[in-house]
């Protein structure tokens, strides 16, 4: 049998996608800067699907490439470029969409790999609970890309990232073997937890199927303030303040001035604050009585505070969300950028953004550098449009980064993107180990090829 047909009897013909023209938009990324060539696309939706396809692929020693909503932003979901060879399989998750019923009483669901997180969390508030984490690519984002790299979002400082949500995780071996832990055991003490491991893996361990996820309260109060500060060390004082003042603090997102007009125009609204200082910081409070009044008052005493906005109605909110949420689609609309997504100790964070005007100059003079991130955990999203050469500056960014004590990836992941320069934050003895991981889950080395580190590396 082909491999073709055995992909055909595994999942229905209908859901193996051979023709160039329906799998094109499964080869290229959300960014449009990686894409890649595929033998096929498949969309099983069930475990067991996913186990057929995954056998069938291992006879044939097909490489095969794990992607969910495909929003992801270091080229972890899509084909390698050049590999014509023996070009991959795409198995794509978002078929595996069931939500099973809300533990109220454990706070905590299972749900498909290719559950949005839109409709997770829709799910999770009509059983009055909320899921924890939140981002920008809700609608599409799906739980299993989530966890698979350890997505972060703007709730980090409240609940954590992706890995925190995970209770139990049920994957799919590179040679069809399914593991399945989902019995969400608030304490389980028996070795190593497989589930954890899978969580930032990228793909390339094995191919999650189900999960089961902490819910946590619901919080029915929330205010907004969208706050002008001096620059990032101001920032980052404000947030110490308003950590101390604000148990209810549930983001604090870091923008710039540039960036929020680049933003502005893209909206077609007019940027809040404008000219009265370089960084905005954009902090929510909620709880489940109104935050307000806390808020203004920790706004007044914070001496970092050059002026503010705040809104409390969730359409008012939203607009000032935009204002963060949208750079990424302002940027994309100038151009495919060079996506970097950076952590350093917090207390390097102002160094970081002084320093990386010259480090992205020196590697290239006419690149536009556009800022912004998740303050809490000094997370930067350093986005550079009409960068001549895309690697030189990722080089010389990362470099820097390293330099000040940081993290090349803070929440996206390495991918394709960012495996040659992952010796910068992991070192040698860390790099053998996960190799071995790798190999003792996937010894013949078909789940996302080329992603954390190069292939032939
Ligand atoms: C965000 O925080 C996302 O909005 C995307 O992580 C970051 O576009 C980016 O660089
Ligand atoms: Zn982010």
């Amino acid at each position: 049998m082909t491999l073709e047909a055995a992909l055909r009897s595994a999942v229905g013909p209908e859901h193996v996608l051979l023709d160039p023209d329906l799998r094109a938009s499964y080869e290229t990324d959300w960014t449009g800067r990686f894409s890649g060539g595929s033998r096929a696309v498949v969309r099983p939706a069930t475990s067991i699907e996913v186990a057929n396809v995954l056998a069938a692929c291992a006879d044939a020693r097909v490489p095969v490439v794990v992607q969910g909503g495909n929003t992801g932003l270091v080229g972890g979901s899509v084909p390698p470029p050049g590999h014509t060879d023996n070009p991959p399989v795409v198995l794509v998750t978002r078929r595996l969409s069931e939500l099973g019923e809300v533990s109220v009483t454990a706070r905590q669901v299972t749900a498909g790999a290719g559950v949005t997180l839109f409709a997770l969390t829709a799910h999770a508030r009509a059983a009055g609970l909320d899921f924890g984490v939140d981002l920008a690519a809700r609608d599409s984002a799906t739980i299993g890309g989530m966890v698979a790299t350890n997505a972060g979002g703007i709730r980090v400082l409240r609940h954590g990232s992706m890995r925190e949500q995970v209770a139990g995780a049920e994957a799919v071996l590179a040679d069809g073997r399914i593991i399945s832990r989902l019995h969400g055991l608030a304490k389980d003490s028996t070795g190593y937890d497989i589930g954890q491991l899978l969580a930032g893996s990228e793909g390339t361990l094995a191919v999650l199927t189900r999960l089961r996820l902490r819910l946590v309260p619901a919080e029915r109060e929330r205010a907004v303030a969208f706050v002008a500060v001096a620059g990032t060390a101001d920032a980052v004082d404000l947030l110490a303040a308003l950590r101390a003042e604000l148990p209810g603090l549930c983001a604090a997102e870091l923008c710039f001035a540039a960036g929020v007009a680049l933003v502005a125009r893209h909206l077609g609204v007019r940027p809040p604050l404008a000219g009265a200082g370089d960084a905005y910081v954009l902090v929510e409070v909620a709880g489940q009585s109104d935050p307000l009044d806390g808020l203004l008052a920790a706004l007044q005493t914070s001496q970092q505070v050059l002026d503010a906005t705040v809104a409390t109605a969730a359409t008012d909110r939203a607009q000032l969300w935009a204002l963060r949420e949208g750079h990424t689609e302002a940027i994309s609309a100038l151009g495919v950028p060079v996506k970097l997504d950076v952590s350093v100790p917090v207390d390097r964070l102002a160094e970081l953004v002084d320093r990386l005007p010259d480090a992205v100059g020196g590697a290239d003079q006419d690149a536009q550098l556009v800022i912004f991130g998740h303050l809490a955990e000094a997370n930067l999203h350093v986005n550079v449009l009409h960068a001549g050469d895309a690697e030189e500056v990722t080089g010389a960014v990362l470099s820097l980064v390293a330099t000040l004590g940081g993290s090349i990836s803070s929440e996206h992941g390495v991918g394709r993107a960012k495996a040659q320069w992952l010796a910068l934050s992991r070192t040698e003895t860390e790099i053998e180990v996960m190799r071995s991981i790798k190999t003792a889950f996937d010894p013949l080395g078909l789940l996302n090829p080329g992603v954390l580190w190069p292939v032939g590396s």
